[in-house]
């Protein structure tokens, strides 16, 4: 047999095994059920995740060398550190579309691709933006324990709050997200400005280059931007102070936007309205003077927490590890 047939059938032989055989991935955050399931039939799934700390070192030095992939979120991260440990790895998918608690930057120096999940999330993003600044402006909580505590039968009708409509809203970033909670806000009559570092051209509402003009002509002052060490307490206790007494703190991004120890503050001394906080610095930790204040609504950090929106966000997940050991074009890559 002629040696150019055999290293022809080597390399049918080699292509096969290597289609066959199973990519090593790192699960550093599990993706949803049913993508968990699809990726375990597809992949060789190390559960980092599920590891203790010891239990983490020894998978590491046991299969560092040969991953290929890594499935984190928001909430795993990826550090450079973890970077380092895996001289294979080819591509980060991650289900989130922040990308605050990952080193992005490395990994696109080394070549290593990186996935996120923007677009599937904007609306129930943008949904609980809005849910946070009616619960805030028509007391929610209040309306609520009104009830509960038997004030209604005992007082009657609840103390009157305030109407959304004709509320000067400052959104600050006026990204996919902050787009789509202008346009629910609009249709309940609310009026709208927008904080970016570049006016958008052809948009309709009323651009600011200046926060703290922005903060102090508005109702509700809401960031809707990504966290890092460039928006790190942009929404600053300056910022915050030349908001009015009447006015409310929104937010849907990151608790790092925010000088979160001055929103105490100002809270505390009744300085602000209000405010509606998805999102915290210290998360799962929320500052304990917060919990028990009538004036403010608290969300675990839940915003695209619906199986709708996480399931997409999983199957981006699934998708785009597929198209990458395929071959095929990323469908949302970093850049
Ligand atoms: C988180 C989010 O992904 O997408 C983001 O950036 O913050 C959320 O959707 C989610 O909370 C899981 O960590």
């Amino acid at each position: 047999m002629n040696s150019s047939k055999r290293d022809y059938i080597d390399l049918i032989n080699s292509q096969s095994s290597s289609v066959n055989k199973k990519m090593d991935v790192l699960v550093i955050w599990p993706n949803q059920p049913l993508q968990m399931e699809l990726l375990a039939k597809k992949y060789n799934l190390h559960r980092y995740d599920l590891a203790d700390d010891v239990g983490k070192l020894a998978m590491l030095e046991r299969v560092s060398h040969k991953i290929r992939a890594v499935i984190t979120t928001h909430g795993g991260g990826f550090s450079q550190d973890l970077l380092a440990q895996l001289p294979c790895l080819e591509i980060v998918v991650c289900s989130s579309v922040g990308l605050d608690t990952l080193c992005v930057d490395r990994c696109l120096a080394r070549n290593v691709a990186v996935t996120n999940t923007p677009d599937v999330l904007t609306d129930d993003v943008a949904d609980m933006a809005l849910m946070l600044i009616l619960a805030c402006v028509r007391r929610l909580p209040l309306g609520s324990r009104w009830i509960s505590n038997g004030h209604w039968q005992n007082q009657g009708q609840a103390p009157l709050n305030h109407s959304i409509r004709n509320k000067h809203l400052g959104i600050v970033g006026l990204g996919r997200i902050g787009k789509a909670i202008a346009k629910r806000a609009q249709a309940f009559g609310m009026k709208i400005s927008y904080y970016g570092r570049t006016e958008k051209k052809h948009s309709e509402y009323k651009y600011y280059d200046n926060l703290i003009t922005l903060a102090q002509d508005v109702d509700i002052l809401l960031p809707a931007i990504p966290g890092g060490k460039e928006t790190e307490q942009l929404i600053s206790r300056e910022v915050l102070s030349a908001l009015n007494s009447d006015s409310y703190f929104i937010n849907i991004s990151r608790g790092s936007v925010v000088d979160e120890q001055a929103l105490v503050e100002l809270l505390s001394a009744n300085a602000l309205a209000g405010a509606g906080l998805d999102v915290f610095v210290d998360e799962p930790n929320v500052p304990a003077a917060l919990l028990d204040m009538e004036n403010v609504v608290l969300q675990p950090h839940c915003a695209s927490g619906t199986h709708e929106t996480r399931g997409a966000m999983a199957q981006l997940v699934v998708d785009n590890l597929a198209a990458h050991f395929a071959g095929r074009a990323l469908l949302t890559p970093v850049k």
